[in-house]
Parts: C-alpha cells; structure tokens; sequence
C-alpha cells in the first residue's frame, strides 16, 4: 500500500472528496425538489477516482469528462457555488445555465466539460492534446469516460490516432462495473478494460478506484509518460456508483447486497479512518472537512436560489449554430473552386428539398441510368429526363418530409 502523503495534503484530499459527495447529495435532494432540472447523474461513490487524478495534476493541464462530473469541476476548483446555480438554471452557473448538469464547463481551470454523448470526449481529448504539442507545451490533457464508453468506434478511433501521433493524454477508464443498467461482462468483450488499447500500442494499468492514494500514484505516473515521453496510457480505475445512473433508476440490475458490499468500501470514509490510524490526522480535523464541505454547499444553494433565470430574450445568445445563414457547407466539390451549390441550403431552400425529395423518390424505382446530380442546377443530369414513375413518385411526395425517406 502507498504510503500517506503529508498532513496537509491529506486534509485537502479528504476535504474535497467530502466536499463533492455532500454536493452531490444536496444536487440530488434539489433535483427531487424540482429546483435542479433535466438529467442528473451522481457520482457518489466515485470521489477517490476524481480526486486522486486532479490532485495530481497540474493546473495548466487539460481535463475532460463526461456527463457525470459535478464532481470533476469541484476537484478542478470551480466554485460550488457555480455548478450549483448552474444545475438550477441561473444566469451565474458555469454555462449561464443554458446546459445544466451534464454540461458544467470551466474553461479558466481547464476543465473542458461536460458532455452527453458517450464515448464523445474521447476525440476531443486527442484535439487538446495535439494543441499541446502543436504549441510546444508540457500540458497533458487527461480524459476521464466510463467503462461503457470502451466499446464506441471513437475508443478505437482515438487510442489508434493518438498512439500514431505520441499524443501527451492519459485514458482513465471510470470502471463502475455498470454501463446504465448493463454490466461489464454483457457489454464488453474484453472485461479487463486496461488492455482494450493494447493492440494500438498503448500500455495499460489498473488502480483501486476506491483508494485516493493509489489513483494518485497511477495518474502521476501516466501524466510523467504523456508529459516527459509524449506517450498516452490508459488507466482503469475500478469505482462504483452507489446511487443508481441517473435520478430516474429504479436498479433492477443489481442486488442491494453488492451496493452494501461497495458501500463498505467508500473511499471517503476508509480514507479518513487511514489518516486518523496512521495519526496523520486527528479526529477533529476529519469533523472540520465534513463542517467545511457542509458550510459550502449550503452556501451554493442559498446563491443558486438568489441567482436570477437567463431573461428569455437572451434565449438565442450563445448558440454555435443559430445566425441567419445556418446552412453549412457539408463537403468541397473538389472540380471547382466555388462551393458546392446543393450545400447552400439558406440560399435555396426551395431547391434543397427539391433534391431531397427527388432522392426519396428515386430510392424505390428500378436504376435505368443516371441519377439526378444534386450538384447541377434545373433539371436532374443533362439530357436524362425523370421517368414517369419518377415523376409520379416526385409529385406525390409530401413537401417539408425532407430527409424522412432517405
Ligand atoms: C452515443 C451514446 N449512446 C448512448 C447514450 C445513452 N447513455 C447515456 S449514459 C450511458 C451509459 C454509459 O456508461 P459508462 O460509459 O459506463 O458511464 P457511466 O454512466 O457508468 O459513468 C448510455 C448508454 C448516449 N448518451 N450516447
Ligand atoms: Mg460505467
């Protein structure tokens, strides 16, 4: 077993994971409440694997997680106060309350969110860690997603790119045994997830999730390789989730016994009964953490509750996609220098779904020569006339179902 780190650093550990499980139990009473709304996911449970990583961790570094990472902001520093105001819906949450839960970012302390597409971080993650090495920095970008994200195409994808392009990132595998209501061995292959990148050349380890001091050490050591020698490993720190996946589950997938057999090992307790048996700290400073962490989070609900909602005329600030000229363009037509026509879709709407009803209404017809080219305008390919039943199928179709069919 590591060795305990000194006493104020110990504090600091105990103090911010006890600081995110009483967070997170306050989320979930609010949420019950109706005050914090869309999806919440908790990660009680799950503090010594968040914790362990950020604590070592510099704070130039990159992080980014996934939808269950209230947690992973409070490590990183972001004030309480925020996220909560935040899951509320108010203008002073980290997103101006427009993403709520899933979507706590915090660009100042390089925690980069916050997303509800699993396995979606994954490629991103490569994006920061090329920009280090693009601007010929040390910062290592660390990328935390659970153990159901190990099967999506963008695993692959990103293990195979960032081993090819020596990427300074660290795969950590939040391995809470439960991808939703699926279990490790229904969903994966491979249950020993730290091999899972092993065919593309990076090196794998496994950590007690459960313990803040063994994660420590497994990370620092990831982030010395990423950082020193511009290589990615992957982490899988074994954790669990002692609430269910989201505030709606009713947990049919698993027994309360081994929720209790879990329970026995949270890491905020064992921890702190570590601290106190090896006399690094005393009973008064573990009551201290958990009076700190209580004075906290009351103190976020109060400024979430005076913190006003977003006025609805800012409704459309902010959106990457809302201007007058949505249409983007989806590919260059290579055989000439100007845009595609078929892909200005603001400019011609009419002729947009003109072409896409045609498609559909080609789909289902015998293929007796060319196809209508989208690229070219008036009608479909130079001396091809639609046939009739092309015709037919084309007039019948209801105008605004564009795409439906295709
Ligand atoms: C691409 C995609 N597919 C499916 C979902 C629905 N979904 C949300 S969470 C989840 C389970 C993911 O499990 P895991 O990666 O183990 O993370 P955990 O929730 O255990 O932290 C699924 C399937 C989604 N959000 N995105
Ligand atoms: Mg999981």
């Amino acid at each position: 077993m590591p060795p305990l780190p000194d006493a104020p650093t110990c504090f600091e550990l105990l103090a911010r994971m006890a600081l995110i499980r009483r967070f997170e139990e306050e989320a979930g009473r609010q949420y019950q409440r109706a005050k914090a709304g869309g999806f919440l996911h908790l990660a009680i449970g799950e503090e010594a694997t968040i914790v362990g990583t950020t604590s070592v961790m510099r704070s130039d570094d990159y992080l980014i997680g996934t939808y269950r990472t209230h947690g992973h902001a409070i490590a990183r520093g972001t004030d309480p106060r925020r996220i909560m105001a935040e899951l509320f819906g108010r203008v002073d949450g980290t997103s101006g309350g427009r993403g709520g839960s899933m979507h706590i970012f915090d660009a100042e302390r390089r925690f980069m969110g916050g997303y509800g597409i699993v396995g979606g971080n994954l490629p991103l993650a490569a994006g920061l860690a090329l920009s280090s090495q693009y601007r010929g920095e040390d910062t290592v970008t660390v990328c935390m997603f659970g153990d159901g994200a190990s099967n999506t195409g963008n695993f692959g994808e990103t293990m195979n790119l960032a081993a090819l392009w020596k990427l300074p990132v660290l795969f950590l595998v939040e391995n809470n045994l439960y991808g939703m209501g699926t279990a490790v061995e229904r969903h994966s292959a491979q249950t020993d997830l730290s091999q899972k990148a092993e065919g593309y050349g990076i090196p794998g380890r496994r950590v007690d999730g459960m313990d803040v001091i063994a994660v420590r050490e497994g990370v620092a050591a990831g982030l010395r390789t990423a950082r020193e020698a511009q290589r990615p490993t992957l982490l899988e720190a074994f954790t669990y989730r002692f609430r269910g996946h989201s505030a709606a589950d009713p947990e049919v997938y698993r027994k309360r016994e081994e929720v209790e057999e879990w329970r026995e090992k949270d890491p905020i307790e064992n921890f702190a009964r570590r601290c106190v048996g090896e006399g690094v700290l005393g009973e008064r400073e573990v009551r201290e953490a958990r009076e700190l962490a209580e004075q906290e989070v009351a103190a976020a609900v109060e400024f979430a509750e005076a913190s006003p909602e977003p006025p609805l005329d800012t409704m459309y600030e902010n959106l990457y996609a809302f201007t007058d000229y949505p249409g983007g363009w989806y590919a260059v037509d290579e055989r000439s220098p100007e845009p595609h026509r078929g892909e200005q879709e603001a400019e011609m709407p009419a002729r947009a779904r003109e072409l896409a009803e045609a498609g559909a209404a080609y789909a289902e017809i015998e293929d007796d020569g060319p196809r209508p080219n989208p690229a070219l305008q008036g009608d479909p390919v130079e001396g091809h006339a639609r046939s009739e039943e092309a015709e037919e199928a084309l007039n019948a179709s209801e105008p605004g179902a564009v795409g439906e069919d295709a």
